[in-house]
């Protein structure tokens, strides 16, 4: 309860599924608080708006912050992939969520540090986001 979530998800990889990160953030928010909304922002513009090395030092300040980082990596990201290597060389744990059938990097599945949890569907994967939170 009231854990500090770095949520992560693919921006400039691809907006696909915007809306999915949309209601996982949702449900981490009715328990905890994501320091990361912007990630469900459906109107996000991938362009424009404050600098990239504003939006690296703030997203970095906010991965030291965090008490937990969970991100869905079913659309590969470079800038995700970027953040969980971060998350974990300053020791925040980390959960790895992908559905079932998608080919996860290797540079994330053969990490043993990384939490590993796939799902068939949106009700599986949200329900296992608030049995993760819920978890002493
Ligand atoms: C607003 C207006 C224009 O750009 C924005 C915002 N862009 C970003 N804002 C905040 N975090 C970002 C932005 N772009 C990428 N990130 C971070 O990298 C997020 O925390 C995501 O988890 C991750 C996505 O990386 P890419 O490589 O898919 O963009």
């Amino acid at each position: 309860m009231n854990k500090k979530v770095y949520f992560a998800g693919s921006i400039r990889g691809g907006r696909q599924d915007a809306e999915l990160y949309r209601k996982i953030i949702s449900v981490i928010n009715e328990t905890d608080k994501v320091l990361t909304e912007h990630v469900g922002d459906l109107s996000l513009s991938l362009v424009e708006g404050q600098g990239d090395k504003a939006i690296y030092e703030q997203d970095t300040a906010w991965l030291r912050e965090s008490d937990i980082v969970i991100a869905e990596c079913s659309q590969p990201s470079l800038g995700v992939g970027y953040e969980l290597a971060y998350a974990e060389k300053i020791g925040k744990p980390v959960h790895i969520f992908y559905r079932v059938g998608i080919n996860l990097s290797a540079m994330l599945s053969g990490d043993d540090y990384f939490e590993l949890h796939s799902y068939n569907d949106e009700e599986e994967l949200l329900r296992d986001i608030k049995y993760l939170l819920g978890r002493k």
